[in-house]
């Protein structure tokens, strides 16, 4: 889809949406208005009934945000995307538009903290979910039922940083006609394509790498036409009621312009770092595809393009003589200089959290430690200043431990 499909992706994600505007501003203008004036009574009835196209009102859509839409289908191969106000509302509007009492979802083991307080919620509406070890296909084919509507899955697993094979998963659930819907957050373009590996749908919270400045939150669903009808019509419009702001989505189509040039630059940082880390006598484990010490480095070398492994680390320290691993765990992070301690990922700067006592916290405790979100367990985003800083800040903070 889109008009620069012969391009590479670093001119495509530029171009891509783009379109034209009646001043032939180049960068795309900021329409901050909630309603749109229809020419007549018959214009307005017929841009509401969609025998017309256009605007009608902020909620249901906005040229600006139309164009962050449109760039966004284009890049990742879809028919269709929506642009929603957060990455929870994006992945709300996918289950309460697509899903009724009575289906059943595969959703994996690990996911965001909020994404996995929503699969526990589902079952209040009648909706039977399954946690499945999607990482492992066999488990996955065991789990599905006649009435599996789909399965839900992170292309890398937040945090523990596991690697769910899409076109595995997307030949089981298509074999009984389910979707696979896949939230790639953490493995933006140019890295991953879900919807080219099979996926249906595939969504992100763009407060990470799409906007990739830390200044907004949004999110934004790429799907097929026919079922973006509902799912912008029902699960956005209607029951969510989170639409992009214009402001937000104008923030987004920005940072995409140099999204190519920093998930590489996420990347070679994150690599630097995995391996720093890998070489540390007071580090128990590191947790990084780019590693050939990660379980499922052969699958990510084939899932993610370029050899590009992203942009997020996650470590466990050893315990060290007379402290618990917590204890550790929070004094390196004290010790942090260049890394801020706080959530979120895909920003210039680097960030470290603590999965187990902040983004993880609403997993139940024996939920999160089964799936190896331990005391212990710190998260970086790496961002984009020098590798060696960032290496020399680990290395300091390591120092008080030692
Ligand atoms: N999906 C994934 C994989 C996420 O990591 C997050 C947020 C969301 C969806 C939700 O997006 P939001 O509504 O926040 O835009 N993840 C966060 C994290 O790991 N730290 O802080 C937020």
């Amino acid at each position: 889809m889109g008009d620069y499909e012969d391009h590479g992706f670093a001119t495509r994600v530029i171009h891509e949406g783009q379109g034209h505007n009646p001043h032939g501003a180049l960068a795309t203008p900021i329409y901050m208005t909630s309603t749109f004036c229809f020419d007549s009574v018959e214009d307005g009835m017929k841009k509401f009934s969609k025998e017309k196209p256009g605007f009608v009102y902020g909620r249901s859509g906005n040229p600006t945000t139309a164009a962050l839409e449109a760039k966004c289908a284009a890049i990742e191969g879809g028919e269709a995307a929506m642009a929603a106000s957060s990455g929870m509302g994006a992945i709300s509007s996918v289950f309460m538009s697509l899903l009724k009492a009575g289906d059943h979802i595969i959703a994996g083991d690990t996911l965001y903290g909020g994404s996995d307080f929503v699969a526990h919620h589902l079952p209040d509406y009648g909706i039977q979910v399954s946690r499945v070890d999607t990482c492992d296909s066999t488990k996955v084919k065991a789990a599905m039922k006649p009435n599996t509507k789909l399965i839900y899955v992170e292309s890398m697993l937040n945090p523990t940083l596991k690697i769910n094979d899409i076109e595995a998963l997307a030949k089981i659930a298509h074999g009984q006609g389910a979707m696979l819907v896949v939230d790639n957050t953490f493995t933006p373009p140019p890295m991953c394509f879900p919807i080219q590996l099979g996926a249906d749908i595939s969504l992100h919270s763009t407060t990470k790498y799409l906007n990739g400045h830390g200044d907004i939150i949004g999110g934004i669903v790429i799907a097929p036409a026919e079922k973006m009808v509902d799912i912008r019509g029902i699960g956005l419009t209607k029951i969510c009621g989170c639409p992009a702001s214009p402001m937000n989505s104008w923030l987004v189509l920005r940072g995409m312009k140099t999204l190519d040039l920093r998930v590489r630059k996420h990347c070679e940082n994150a690599m630097a770092v995995a391996k720093w880390l890998e070489a540390q006598e007071s580090v128990a484990s590191v947790f990084y595809p780019g590693l050939p010490s990660h379980p499922q480095h052969e699958l990510s070398k084939r899932q993610f393009a370029d050899g590009l492994f992203g942009g997020m680390v996650s470590f466990e320290m050893k315990k060290p003589n007379g402290m618990s691993r917590f204890e550790a765990t929070e004094r390196v992070m004290n010790s942090l200089k260049l890394f801020s301690v706080a959530v979120s990922l895909g920003d210039p700067d680097s960030l470290a959290e603590f999965p187990a006592g902040m983004t993880h916290l609403v997993v139940p405790q024996e939920e999160r430690e089964a799936v190896g979100i331990t005391d212990g367990l710190i998260r970086l985003s790496c961002g984009l200043e020098e590798a060696k800083d960032l290496c020399n800040d680990l290395r300091q903070a390591f120092s008080g431990i030692n």
